[in-house]
């Protein structure tokens, strides 16, 4: 069995295909996660574009390091809430981005962020973010990228068809 065969065997087991719509809220498009609150500023500006073009968003704050169990319930349950891309910006050991790939198989586009505490001008957020292991990829902007992060995403949304063996997109049942 290949890595994203089990993953998807994982994943099938923590959220169903299908769920009933009333067992959860129905979500926005592109939802953003920030490590801390103090990360909020930084993360304005994907915020402002998104809206400026009309793309439904949501922001939440939620450390891979403080939050690790509603890292994975949100990330898990994203696709079904009808989210289609999600944003995970932090600084410093920024392992949320990574941390929600683990748990999603929605593209995740991470933001490095700098903070009060950043070690060699935020080198040590844009490696935790880079660096991830074959199997569990993230995209990754640049430092305090927010705005590439939604212009990224735009254009991700903008693409349709997906391709011959793309796995289906879970169901909402209405
Ligand atoms: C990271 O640690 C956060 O994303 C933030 O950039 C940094 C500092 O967090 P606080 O101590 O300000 O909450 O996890």
């Amino acid at each position: 069995m290949s890595q994203a065969e089990s993953k998807e065997g994982l994943l099938a087991e923590v959220v169903p295909a299908v769920l009933p719509v009333e067992d959860f809220e129905r979500g926005p498009l592109v939802g953003i996660l920030i490590g801390s609150e103090s990360d909020r500023d930084r993360l304005q500006p994907a915020i402002d574009e998104l809206n400026e073009r009309g793309i439904s968003n949501e922001l939440n704050v939620l450390s891979a390091h403080r939050n690790p169990q509603e890292v994975a319930e949100y990330s898990s349950r994203a696709a079904v809430r009808g989210v289609r891309v999600i944003i995970a910006a932090a600084g410093m050991s920024a392992a949320l981005p990574g941390a929600v790939a683990a748990n999603t198989d929605l593209p995740v586009i991470g933001v490095p962020l700098t903070s009060s505490k950043t070690v060699a001008g935020g080198l040590d957020a844009i490696l935790s973010i880079v660096q991830m292991p074959p199997g569990v990829p993230v995209a990754c902007v640049s430092l305090d990228g927010a705005r590439n992060a939604a212009i990224l995403t735009a254009k991700i949304l903008a693409q349709g068809g997906g391709y011959p063996d793309a796995p289906p997109r879970p169901q909402v049942v209405t």
